[in-house]
Order: structure tokens, then sequence, then C-alpha cells
């Protein structure tokens, strides 16, 4: 959420700073801007419009400079006007960036008022920029240590100050910010995705670092203001994430890597070993007696179906909560349990900060999985999953969805198997169903012709319900929210067997309902549910196994899937409601990898 780019160097490094602003554009886009150190004056460009826009004026006002800081703002703090967009200037000394929140900042900013300062922003961020100039004796580095120890919350920053004009200093204490290292260059990033191209040497801050940037020296100091080497790790190059190739849309392009992204996802697993979650793995999974799953929006869904799966398939008792949810409530801690947090970014501040709520109730079995190696979460769990899916640009998840499907699938059948409950006949059918689900969610992607169609109809509703049962719940839920989010269509899901104990009061002929139809035990179920919304004459959008006799007929819509695919269901179920979810926002033409008030990798609280 937000991004955040600073380089130095002996070049104009205005194309970087913009190249990185376009590369972190998916976390923010309310508005952008950049500052730069121009022939010793300090100067600044900003835009609520989008990156393009703020490149072109860039270009047209012959911005340059051989130092600078830029931002991409999802605003917390103020609205997403151009007064509120950093970087913030305090008085015309001091330009700043920052992600995060200041939770102090109303208390900082009567006693900085007091000292004669003026606030031109609604944002907290303008309290750190004239904190840091109230405080300069001369020295930036020094100046933001001393800052730092008044500020409350978490954040990331980089600064510029007029009075030094080859320097950039940056901070961390609960939002990620990297370093990059590059020869006569160095860079700041909030995401070494950002400087692909200009580096592939990265030193990663631990949280209360403070560092100094110059063309020629990379200065760091800790919490407690010791100099410390952070390890320069070399960090493959993203590749073409953010190239689009033939799609529309990055959304577009995702939902058709997943059988890629499950493919080398699963490429780790030969057989279900606990070594796949870690070196210490097989002990820590041997000595738990229950899971509890913490996530946000999607991977909170992930963790949901995996509920299901622990419980079936390795008898394990499962609690799944949402973690803004679980770090403020009295919880019962039992610290036999698994503590197993799913992040796409491992920078979710809920998910990180529930993570430590757990740990300091005594959770010491923990596990993360996550897509990004380098995360905060997969640093601070005991054991850890990396899921494949590669950089995900979207805004709405599909392929980090299904990855951490997959992954989750792979540890109930692991836990399965250490708890008995799993014998090798069983184990080789789940691992030839796993290694053949990459074809089997190619031919479902290949049923995209008939979801344009419904999706033209979806176009023209206001509301959608959705029913799934058991496994395929979540999955409802999913799908649901994928509606929501970039086609603005008021959606819900629920257990379809919930119906009748409300939500069918909504049901009308204007409400489509879709149904994710699998040919499970539950199927007549479902069935006489469907029967409930034909009855008061609700329209029916049906994706439904091959062997569930569900047809065509007045008032149900049914789109084919192929024949039932046992517990790994979910996985292909959610495809087509990706698909629904993408072309009814195209119809409706929105920006669908950029939803109004969303952002991705949601690092504030
Ligand atoms: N609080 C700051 C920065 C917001 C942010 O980091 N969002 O992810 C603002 O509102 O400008």
């Amino acid at each position: 959420m937000c991004g955040i780019v600073g380089a130095v160097a002996q070049r104009n490094i205005v194309p970087v700073l913009v190249e990185g602003l376009r590369r972190l554009e998916y976390r923010g886009y309310d508005s952008c801007g950049v500052a730069v150190m121009h022939r010793g004056e300090l100067r600044r460009a900003r835009s609520v419009s989008r990156v393009s826009a703020l490149d072109a004026e860039v270009h047209d006002s012959h911005l340059d400079g051989t130092c600078g800081i830029a931002h991409t703002r999802w605003a917390t703090h103020g609205a997403p006007v151009t007064a509120n967009a950093h970087p913030i200037l305090s008085r015309d000394g001091i330009a700043l960036v920052h992600n995060g929140i200041i939770e102090n900042y109303e208390a900082l900013r009567e006693m900085l008022r007091a000292k004669g300062y003026e606030f031109v922003s609604q944002t907290d961020t303008e309290v750190i920029a004239h904190l840091v100039h109230s405080l300069y004796r001369g020295d930036l580095f020094e100046t933001v240590c001393d800052a730092m120890k008044q500020l409350h919350g978490a954040y990331a920053i980089a600064v510029l100050h007029g009075d030094q004009p080859h320097t950039v200093v940056g901070a961390r204490q609960g939002s990620p910010l990297v370093v990059g290292v590059g020869n006569g260059e160095n860079y700041l990033a909030s995401d070494a995705l950002a400087l692909t191209g200009s580096t592939d040497r990265f030193a990663f801050l631990e949280e209360g670092d403070v560092v100094e940037i110059t063309p020629e020296s990379v200065k760091i100091v800790d919490r407690e203001g010791l100099h410390v080497e952070r390890e320069v790790r070399v960090v493959e190059a993203y590749g073409g994430a953010v190239e689009l190739g033939p799609y529309r849309h990055f959304m577009q392009k995702e939902i058709f890597e997943q059988p890629r992204a499950i493919t080398d996802t699963i490429a780790q697993a030969n057989r279900f070993d606990p070594q796949l979650f870690g070196a210490g793995a097989a002990n820590a999974l041997s000595e738990i007696d229950s899971v509890l799953i913490i996530g946000c929006g999607t991977s909170c869904y992930a963790g949901l179906t995996a509920k299901y799966w622990l419980e079936s398939v390795a008898k394990i008792p499962t609690q799944v909560e949402i973690a803004s949810e679980y770090r403020y409530r009295e919880s019962v801690p039992n610290p036999k349990s698994l503590v197993l947090v799913i992040s796409q970014s491992g920078e979710t501040a809920d998910t990180l900060a529930a993570l430590k709520h757990a740990q300091s109730l005594g959770h010491t079995h923990t596990l993360a999985i996550c897509n990004v190696a380098t995360s905060a979460i997969m640093r601070l769990t005991e054991l850890s999953f990396l899921t494949h899916a590669g950089t995900e640009i979207g805004v709405a998840s599909t392929k980090a969805f299904t990855t951490q499907l997959v992954s989750l699938f792979m540890l109930a059948v692991t836990l399965g198997k250490l708890r008995g409950h799993v014998e090798a006949t069983q184990e080789a059918v789940f691992l030839a169903q796993l290694r053949h689900l990459p074809f089997a969610l190619n031919s479902v992607l290949a049923l995209e012709p008939q979801i344009i169609a419904w999706a033209e109809e979806f176009s023209r509703k206001d509301h959608a319900l959705f029913l799934g049962r058991g496994l395929h719940y979540p999955i409802a839920l999913e799908g649901a929210l994928k509606l929501k989010e970039i086609s603005y269509i008021h959606a819900e899901a629920y257990p379809a067997g919930e119906l009748k104990h409300g939500p069918l009061a909504l049901v009308t002929e204007a409400m489509p309902v879709v149904t994710v139809a699998p040919n499970d035990t539950l199927l007549e179920k479902l069935k006489s549910n469907m029967q409930e919304v034909r009855a008061r004459g609700g329209e029916l959008y049906v994706f439904a196994d091959a062997d569930t006799r569900i047809v065509n007929e007045a008032g149900i819509h049914v789109i084919r899937m192929p024949e039932h695919y046992g517990l790994l269901s979910p996985i292909l179920h959610v495809a087509p409601l990706q698909l629904l979810a993408y072309h009814t926002a195209c119809a409706r033409g929105t920006d669908v990898d950029k939803p109004r008030n969303l952002a991705k990798s949601v690092t504030v609280e």
C-alpha cells in the first residue's frame, strides 16, 4: 500500500523515480508525486491523476536532478487532493514521503503549531516533515533518528533536505523499506519491484532502522542507534511481471497464469513431507493439536476452505479468524495450536500484528503461507511456505488465492499423514490429482466465452447473491468479494442452507443467484435450495459439475464444469467466478486493476 522510491546518483534520476512509481502504482493511486534537488533547489511535482500524467508533467517542466524521492498514495488521512499528495514539504527546506499512519499525529500537530509551523494538508504525514524540520541541526540522518523516537504507529519514510543535495534518508517502523545497491548510485523503495532494471542487489531494512544513502555510500543504524550492516542479497528480476502482454488487464493475465502458478507452487512437492514447511517442521507439526488460521479478505477465505480440508483429511480441530478481530479480542491461547498466517504480500499490517499478538500470548508454533520470500511475515514465523504465484499486480487477488489453496491442501495432507489418517495409496492419489490440477484448470479457463455472455447480463444488475455449501461456501464468499471489489455490484454470499433463514426475502426476478454446484455429497441438498430460489422467481446462474444432471431450463442458466474434482474442486470452481467478476467489471467500464478506494498490499491497519 502506497509506494516509496528514492534515488541518489551522478545522473538524472527522475526517470528511475517515475518508472519506480509506475511499477508501484497498483499499491495506491489516489495521487502521486516526486521531489528532486534541481540545480541546488528543492522542486516538486504532484498529480491527483495517474503516474503517466505525472510523467508528462515532469517532462514538460524539464524537471531533473541527481537526488530525489517519489510516492504513490493510498489516502488514510485527508482526501485524495493535490494538497495531500506526497512529497510533503516543510518550509521549503524538507521534502518527505511516507507510508503508514502516525497515530500520535494530533498531539504532534499541536506541539508543532505552538512552535509556529503552519499545516497546509490534512495528512498525518505533514507532522513528520515539520518535526524533522524542527529538530534539524545540520545532519539529516541524526535528525531522522531523533524524530523517530517521537513517532507512534507504523510507517516508512524517505526524506530530502535542501542543504544536503546528495543524500536521501529513510526509516522504517512497521512498513517495509529496502535499500537498492547500485554502482555509483543507491536507491530506496518500499518494494524491490520498484527498482527492477536499476539494480538486483537489495538490503532489507529491519524494524527501527534508519538509513542514509549517497551515490557512494549506505549507512544504517538500528533502533538502538548502533551502526549495522544488513546483508545485501541478489533478488531475481521480476521479469515480465509488470508487462501486460496480450491481456487487457493484469487481473485477466493473472487469472490465466494460475495453471503455471500452481505448477510452480507444487513443484517442490514430490511427496507430502513436513520439510516442505521448513527445517523444523517435522517436530513442530507433530507437537500441535489444533490449527488457528489468521488472514484478511481473500486470504481469510483461503483459510476457511482449508478448515474443511484440515478437519476432514488431517482430523485436526481448526479455527479461522479475521486478523483485525483476533488481535483486539481476548482469546484463550492454546500453546499446542499451530498459528497459521496467510498473506499474499507478507506485509499485511493486520495479519502481521495478529501474528505478533499470537506470539505475545505464548504461541511458538507459527507458520506463514506467503508469496514474498523476503517479507516480514516470512521472517517472523517458525515455519513457512512460499507460494510461487509471481508478482500479483491486480488489486483483486486471483493467482495468490489459488496458490494459497494448493499450499493449504498440501499442509492438510502432510498433517493427515503425520497423524496417521492418510495412507500411502491415498497420498499417491492426492499427489496425482494435484499434478493434474493445472490441466483441469486450463479447461475451466476455456469457458471464458460463455462467462462473457453472462457478464453482459450481470453488468446491468445492482445486486447478486452467491450460494455454496460445505467446502464450496468459502468459494461463494470469494466470488461475491471479487464481484463487489471490481464491478461495484453489491454481492453477498451465503451457505445455501442459510437462505431460508433470511436472505430469501431478497430474492426476486431482479436478483441473480450464482450457485456453485459441485457433484459432492451435498448436491441433493443444494438442488433443494435452488428450487427454493426458483419458487420465488429468482434467476439461477449455476456452475455445475458435468455429472450433476443440472440442466438449462427456464430461470436456470448452467455453465458446465468438468467432472467433479474431489477435495480440490474449490480451486476449479473459483476460476469461473473470477472471470465472471472480471468481465462484468469490463462491461461496466470500471478500472479493473485499480478499483476505487482500494490498493494492493494493505500495510496500514
Ligand atoms: N497516512 C498517509 C500515508 C498513507 C499510506 O501509507 N497508505 O498506504 C496519507 O494518508 O497520506
